[in-house]
């Protein structure tokens, strides 16, 4: 299997993250954005949306969606479970991870792109202003969240951990603050950062 990604794009970094927390190994193909690679004919042949990741399959069929490709990865190898062990526990941290991804990873994208868009979009202000305002509400789910624990769904790390640090990472990156009353929040993330899976796909 190979997977496409660029290295600072955040939903192929949480698929990576994922992998790398599993110990899992895939070839990488780097899909260059600065060249607007993802809008070729040859990658938009893979994903006629022209976005990553993309996973090649070894029959040379393409999936798209990070979430798609997590959910496949995890069923192939399911220990340890990154998505909890039993119904309840893969509800809620199905859950979380869903809030880190629609209403974290989605906003902070956009205020980066309506801002300083680092693919080149036009400034759009007040689509900014709206989810930065939108953003503490999300924010103090996850902030609540790691009030008793030591990661975001218990005591392991899941695809919520993936999926927020990926997130985190992608603000810190592009200075969308993270509002220092958020004090759990920023604790896990220096926690995490610290983790091999993270040095190993930042090396
Ligand atoms: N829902 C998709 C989102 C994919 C996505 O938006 N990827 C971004 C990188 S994080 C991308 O490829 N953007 C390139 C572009 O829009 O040209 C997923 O979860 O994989």
């Amino acid at each position: 299997m190979k997977l496409y990604y660029f290295p600072g794009a955040p939903n192929p970094t949480k698929v990576r993250l994922y992998l790398a927390e599993k110990g899992i190994q895939v070839d990488e193909v780097l899909v260059d954005f600065r060249q607007k690679e993802q809008k070729s004919p040859r990658h938009l042949a893979r994903n006629p949306l022209g976005k990553l990741p993309v996973l090649e399959l070894d029959d040379g069929t393409h999936l798209t969606e990070s979430l798609a490709i997590i959910e496949l990865f995890e069923e192939l190898h399911p220990e340890p479970p990154m998505i909890g062990r039993d119904p309840y526990e893969r509800a809620r941290v199905r859950r979380l991870e869903r809030i880190a991804d629609l209403a974290i990873l989605l906003p902070v994208g956009r205020i980066i792109h309506a801002t300083n868009s680092p693919l080149g979009y036009p400034p759009i202000p007040e689509v900014a202003a709206a989810e930065r305002n939108a953003l503490p509400n999300a924010l103090a789910v996850m902030n609540d969240s790691l009030s008793d624990r030591p990661f975001v769904a218990g005591d392991q790390p899941s695809i919520a951990d993936c999926t927020l640090f990926s997130a985190l990472r992608f603000a810190q990156f592009f200075e969308v603050v993270i509002d220092a009353q958020f004090a759990n929040l920023h604790a896990w993330f220096g926690r995490f950062k610290e983790r091999t899976s993270v040095q190993k796909i930042t090396a």
